[in-house]
């Protein structure tokens, strides 16, 4: 078997399909659960675990030269490791107890951030359950704060603000003695596989079980090749659980054809309910996704999702950084997720209180331009982003033309065109003009939207378009003679 690149497999149907026996079981999905999806806009992640404890840090020692990134510093190595480092982290459990963690004050703030679904760990690599999971003994059950359930608590108190909420779930678990990134050779490494296999089956029927409100399972860590191997096992398991929670979404993470292809199957058609390779990179344009629905999980700094305690010269995102993002995305149709990475407490850091205050106060006055509205069949037009309904457009102005005038292009004959023009927040009526350019063999109609000089705004604003009915027919022009 070859492992196929995540992507290669996008753009198949020129060929001629390949029988598959575990490809794609669905195709895109218009059921209420996904229509939500579509209008969810924005999203929170939460990474939240034993490396919550350390903040990439350890009695001083920074990790930052011998882990990848904070959530990862089990896999600390090199001459920064401390001594028996694994054993040390393994042991994080005994004094887990985020005494600090109040989820309604985490939902209040993604309220006020203007996230309409989170994404919570459940459990990350380090294979330390938020829950007290009946499948394995390192969990909450075994810590300071046993008796609590963090995934019910956040599950309830989200679900009450009247947002979604997601269980991210990683397969990859540094803690279960029978994971293996390699396929077994022997018969002992392939009893164990299958007893990690069957501890994975129980605990995601379990998170089901337990927590009805949950929307989705947002997986992870299935790159290794023993999970990509078992393609059989994780095709019945998908069809187990879709069966279990009928209306649940699955991200295209979650398993592989027998020939290894990730995210698409060998066929080119996607391997779950939406692309969710979209890891810290947006789509080039809206072609490539071929009509397919995403989400695009973000960092406010550099790769690195746990808490960290010094983040030294790290460049955090800006409120203006991740409101350009949000629209890029929604230009695209898609949802972009930003992660917080809570301290061992349980307490969310200044600067994502700050992104929270400042880009909901965004969000919650460009709200029309965000949710409802989606990709617009428009060129590009320099400025910003376009979004758009049936009979509205939306241009997020982020780079404002020295010009004064806003000017989009749309087909001569085009149905309907702008009849009306404001700024989104305040309502303030812009002067709209059609204009004939007067460029030759250019059949298209240009609608210039004047941005009065005195608009100061201290960060994008958005031109709010009404479209109806083009009051006179594009002229027609004769091309020059020469
Ligand atoms: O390895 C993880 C990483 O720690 C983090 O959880 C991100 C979030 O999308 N996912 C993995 C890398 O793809």
């Amino acid at each position: 078997m070859t492992t196929t690149s995540p992507w290669q497999n996008r753009q198949r149907s020129d060929r001629a399909p390949v029988p598959l026996r575990h490809g794609s079981q669905v195709s895109k999905r218009e059921d209420e659960a996904m229509q939500r999806f579509r209008r969810y806009g924005l999203g929170q992640f939460i990474h939240f675990g034993l490396y919550s404890i350390l903040g990439n840090e350890y009695q001083g020692v920074s990790a930052r030269d011998g882990a990848p990134a904070s959530e990862w510093i089990r896999a600390w190595r090199g001459p920064s490791a401390p001594d028996g480092w694994t054993a040390i982290y393994d042991r994080l459990n005994e004094q887990f107890d985020p005494t600090e963690l109040d989820a309604r004050q985490w939902a209040r703030q993604a309220k006020q951030l203007g996230a309409r679904y989170v994404i919570f760990t459940t459990k990350h690599h380090d294979g330390f359950a938020l829950w007290p999971t009946a499948h394995s003994d390192y969990s909450i059950a075994n810590s300071p704060a046993a008796g609590r359930d963090l995934v019910a608590e956040v599950v309830d108190a989200y679900t009450a603000e009247g947002i979604d909420v997601f269980l991210y779930f990683s397969v990859l678990d540094w803690h279960h003695p029978g994971y293996s990134d390699q396929v077994p050779t022997d018969d002992a490494g392939r009893a164990a596989w299958q007893e990690f296999l069957s501890y994975t089956r129980g605990q995601l029927l379990e998170l089901l079980d337990r927590y009805p409100a949950a929307r989705g399972l947002w997986f992870d860590g299935t790159w290794g090749k023993a999970w990509i191997a078992s393609h059989e096992f994780t095709y019945e398991l998908e069809r187990e659980l879709r069966e279990r929670r009928p209306g649940l979404i699955i991200g295209s993470r979650f398993r592989n054809d027998e020939h290894g292809a990730r995210h698409f199957d060998s066929n080119g058609a996607l391997l779950g309910d939406y692309e969710q390779g979209w890891e810290r990179k947006l789509p080039a344009d809206h072609a490539m996704l071929a009509g397919n629905d995403w989400d695009c999980v973000m960092t406010i700094g550099p790769n690195g999702w746990g808490w960290t305690r010094d983040t030294g010269d790290d460049y955090l995102k800006t409120t203006d950084d991740l409101i350009e993002l949000l629209m890029r995305c929604r230009s695209m149709d898609g949802n972009l997720v930003i992660n917080f990475g809570p301290d061992g407490a349980g307490r969310m850091t200044a600067h994502e209180g700050q992104i929270a205050t400042e880009l909901g106060a965004w969000v919650a006055a460009h709200a029309a331009a965000i949710h409802d509205a989606g990709h617009v069949d428009l060129d590009p037009t320099g400025m910003g982003w376009l979004t758009g309904t049936d009979d509205r457009i939306f241009l997020t102005v982020l780079n404002r033309p020295v010009t004064g005038i806003a000017r989009l292009r749309f087909p001569g004959d085009a149905e309907r065109v702008p009849t009306a023009a404001r700024i989104l927040d305040s309502g303030r009526e812009l002067e709209l003009r059609r204009t004939d350019l007067g460029l030759d063999l250019d059949d298209a109609s240009y609608v210039d939207v004047r941005i009065p000089a005195g608009l100061v705004t201290e960060r994008a604003f958005v031109i709010e378009l009404e479209l109806g009915a083009p009051d006179a027919p594009a002229r027609r022009r004769e091309a020059a003679r020469m």
